[in-house]
């Protein structure tokens, strides 16, 4: 039995948002389409609050970009994003949710960013995603949404991990920068995941 999960397809992440990944407006039509080739359809969102440790904002001194430590992990600071139930968290207009059974909400945790559908970066939490998955009876999972080499990369990773036979949408995901989208897919190969295109569905 095969899932679906769209990642973080929410407006922050589009452009004209705060965190916006070029050209991620582009798969949304896709990913409607993409529904169709599966029984079981979830998605996450990457959900906030204001005081998100991950924000540059709530460090000061720290610019957009830079890195700091947070819950031993090395964490790299964004611009403030899909703050909890704010227009830059919501999905993108034109995603297509009547099929998306469950949503898994990540991020929020104040002292730990997660990048990850199925834990934080810190692996201290689950989301619940992983049991969700087993107890539907889902053996393989197929990834796709924004970013490319954050969110993507890190739930396809895990996937692999706990089991799941595991593909990464290739067409289906778009990336903040071109070298972080070939660095992701040699990632997803070294762990034993697959690459794989819409039309090959
Ligand atoms: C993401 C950076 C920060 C993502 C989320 O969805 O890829 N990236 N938070
Ligand atoms: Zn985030």
């Amino acid at each position: 039995m095969k899932a679906l999960i769209v990642i973080d397809l929410q407006n922050d992440f589009v452009p004209g948002g705060s965190l916006a990944v070029p050209k991620g407006n582009e798969i949304i039509p896709l990913i409607n389409q993409l529904q169709e080739k599966f029984e079981l359809v979830v998605a996450t969102q990457d959900w906030h609050p204001k005081n998100h440790l991950s924000f540059a904002s709530n460090h000061p001194g720290k610019k957009v970009y830079d890195t700091v430590m947070l819950g031993g992990v090395e964490q790299v600071l964004w611009p403030d994003h899909c703050i909890q139930g704010e227009k830059g968290a919501r999905f993108v207009k034109g995603f297509d949710e009547r099929r998306v059974e469950a949503i898994f909400r990540k991020g929020t945790d104040p002292e730990i960013d997660s990048y990850s559908g199925f834990f934080d970066n810190g692996r201290k939490k689950s989301t619940g995603l992983g049991d969700y998955l087993k107890g539907r009876g889902v053996t393989q999972v197929y990834v796709c949404g924004l970013a490319a080499e954050f969110c993507v990369l890190y739930t396809a990773l895990d996937s692999i991990e706990l089991g799941f036979e595991t593909y990464y949408l290739e067409d289906a995901t778009r990336a903040l920068s071109y070298e972080g989208f070939k660095e992701a897919k040699e990632k997803i190969l070294k762990r034993g995941g697959h690459l794989i295109l819409s039309s090959e569905l």
